[in-house]
């Protein structure tokens, strides 16, 4: 694959299906109005941003029924399907495709995306939650605390769920994946990270290597040459609420502006990223400046991935 692309293909997607809070749909229109996309063109780069996105909106079913304890089922599926077809053709183009959302259920679609045009592709999971509940170990119901079991394969078979979601394959290798920020995982989810031996740099271990030393440890787990195709999926509740507020499911204990925009500046330098998402800022959650704030850091982020503060 071609390192450092030139065009960044925008697919905004204003969904908030994945969880309860109303909001966070508008959170890509907030990135939009904030300049997002004046910036990545100042930094050199082409935008090329998928169209329709208004239809998220629209596609909802008039009936979606929960699916076991599964919530708008048929809604996710439908929003992420056609997430993973405009991912796909902005992969397909050689594009870096960057997706806003949105709830985290939308990397369903963004990485059955990506890895149907790099199916070798390495998987960098920044987050305060590990969202690998299964239908059968989730508490909530909310699917953007499932999206990587289905596209690891773990979902028990031949259930009502799995037929919701048939068209995702399993696409994500555990030993690909490493996620960066956890502190607040369900206890299913740990015996799945355990079983399946996954990686996964917590709170705990950034404060006890420093956040250098883990993004080198989590980038030698999965792309030791730095020579596969990276997807970054990027939940702002990764940081700590005190820089990132105006999100649906805070923590706190998260990490630093510094340590969120060093994880971005590192993985620009590989030159390796083809895929980013920054999902869940909610805009209607919190104060003015809350929402500047978290949709400001946000941006920021998005810049950083794409090189702007390298010297
Ligand atoms: N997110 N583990 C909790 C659940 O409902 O399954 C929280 C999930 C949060 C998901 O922040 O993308
Ligand atoms: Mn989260
Ligand atoms: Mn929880
Ligand atoms: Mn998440």
């Amino acid at each position: 694959f071609l390192k450092n692309a030139q065009t960044i293909g925008i697919t905004c997607v204003p969904f908030s299906g994945g969880q309860p809070k109303g909001g966070v749909d508008d959170g890509p229109v907030e990135m939009i109005r904030f300049g997002l996309v004046d910036q990545i063109e100042g930094m050199g780069y082409q935008v090329d941003i998928s169209e329709g996105m208004d239809k998220y909106r629209t596609m909802q079913p008039a009936s979606d029924p929960a699916v076991g304890k599964l919530k708008n089922a048929r809604y996710v599926s439908m929003a992420a399907r056609r997430v993973s077809e405009q991912v796909r053709a902005h992969c397909a183009k050689g594009s870096l495709a960057l997706t806003l959302g949105g709830d985290h259920s939308i990397a369903m679609g963004t990485l059955a995306g990506s890895t149907a045009v790099y199916p070798d592709l390495c998987v960098l999971w920044i987050d305060a939650h590990a969202d690998i509940n299964t239908p059968a170990t989730t508490d909530s119901g909310n699917l953007h605390g499932c999206p990587l079991s289905f596209l690891l394969g773990l979902c028990e078979p031949d259930t009502p769920a799995t037929q919701v979601f048939d068209w995702i394959k399993p696409c994500i290798r555990a030993d690909s994946l490493v996620y960066i920020g956890l502190r607040d995982v369900d206890s299913g989810e740990k015996a799945l990270l355990r079983k399946h031996g996954i990686k996964a740099f917590s709170m705990h271990d950034v404060d006890r290597h420093g956040i250098g030393r883990v993004v080198e440890m989590a980038l030698d787990h999965v792309n030791k040459d730095r020579s596969r195709p990276v997807h970054m999926s990027f939940d702002v509740d990764a940081l700590d609420p005190s820089v990132a507020p105006a999100t649906g499911t805070p923590v706190r204990g998260g990490l630093t502006f510094r340590e969120g925009h060093y994880i971005c500046e590192a993985v620009a330098e590989t030159g390796c990223l083809v895929a980013m998402d920054l999902v869940e800022v909610n805009p209607a959650l919190g104060d003015p400046e809350s929402l500047r704030q978290t949709v400001a850091v946000g941006c920021s982020l998005v810049r950083c991935s794409l090189g702007e503060t390298l010297l």
